[in-house]
């Protein structure tokens, strides 16, 4: 009797340790705040998969650039420091321009144009990670992008020498061609480079004008609506490969799912940060004709740039995006 007790609590004992053993721990390192709608979502994911493999997958979301920077969230995941991540796309233009479709100005400008744009760009991403060792697991869209700026402006002649804070090649082209100085700052270092004075001007979301506390330098938001960038979760392949099946179809679902909803969110949202930023004393202004003409102006010359690097592939995108 006394060895059946002893073996059963050995068995248990097994049994925990086996579980242990089984759980397999992820990082996924997002360079946005906690509180963003980017990471809330990250979160809920995990907490899906979690409960999707009974604990057995735990993934951590690193958020605000904790782990990595934004910059070198991409090359983490396909070097497996990290398992997984969230980047922004725009981010990797130089590495490959199909990175970079949806951070030309004015090509896909609503909602509607940005979510046939994704559907236009996901089979090259898919292309081009898979060749990285990565695959694709969703995108969202921030909300579209406009102008913050200290004084009222007309043009974006009225914009010419002032410091101008990039995310993107794109955003720093931008400033190139209207005459501004840019400077490269992922978005957990902006709050400070506003305060400091490093930069004074730059294009976003309301999103991240909220999230940055813009509002505490900045007056102006000039809704331009110029185009909606996307982040997209990735996975490294070797990790994803090495989960037991249900394990990955449950990263799948999750990430399904995640997608549908980050989009929803984003729309919603878009109002919402408006909104909040009026409240915190920004004003948020409709541009003027002139200012729209000039942002087509910049949006059609990059366009044209982007066309020359992307070749046929970035054809092949454009005619998909574009075909009714
Ligand atoms: N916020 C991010 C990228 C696009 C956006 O709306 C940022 O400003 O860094």
């Amino acid at each position: 009797m006394l060895m059946t007790t002893r073996s059963m609590l050995a068995a248990g004992l097994l049994t925990l340790a086996t579980a242990a053993t089984a759980q397999t721990k992820w990082d996924l390192p997002s360079a946005y705040p906690a509180s963003n709608f980017h990471t809330e979502n990250l979160i809920q994911f995990a907490a899906d998969v979690d409960k999707a493999t009974a604990g057995k997958l735990k993934i951590t979301v690193h958020a605000n650039a904790s782990l990595f920077k934004a910059n070198e969230i991409k090359r983490a995941v396909q070097g497996g420091q990290a398992q997984m991540g969230e980047i922004l796309l725009g981010i990797f233009e130089n590495e490959n321009p199909i990175f970079g479709a949806d951070g030309v100005p004015m090509l896909a400008t609503g909602y509607a144009q940005s979510r046939k744009l994704a559907q236009a760009q996901k089979p090259h991403l898919n292309k081009v990670l898979a060749a990285q060792g990565m695959q694709l697991l969703y995108t969202v869209a921030w909300p579209p992008q406009g102008i913050y700026v200290k004084k009222e402006i007309g043009s974006v002649a009225d914009m010419r020498g002032i410091k101008w804070r990039a995310y993107s090649p794109a955003t720093a082209k931008i400033a190139e061609l209207i005459g501004a100085q840019p400077v490269t700052i992922q978005a957990a270092e902006l709050s400070q480079a506003l305060a400091t004075g490093v930069v004074e001007s730059y294009m976003s979301s309301g999103a991240t004008g909220y999230d940055s506390k813009t509002y505490e330098s900045i007056k102006y938001f000039y809704d331009t609506q110029a185009w909606l960038p996307k982040n997209a979760l990735i996975v490294n392949k070797k990790a994803f490969d090495a989960l037991d099946k249900s394990s990955q179809e449950a990263v799948l679902k999750a990430a399904a799912e995640a997608e549908v909803r980050g989009w929803k969110i984003s729309q919603e949202k878009n109002d919402w940060y408006k909104k909040a930023l009026t409240e915190k004393g920004m004003k948020i202004m409709p541009p003027s004709p002139k200012l729209m003409q000039d942002m087509s102006q910049v949006g059609a010359s990059m366009l044209a740039d982007w066309e020359k690097k992307a070749g046929t592939e970035g054809q092949a995108l454009l005619a998909a995006f574009r075909k009714p």
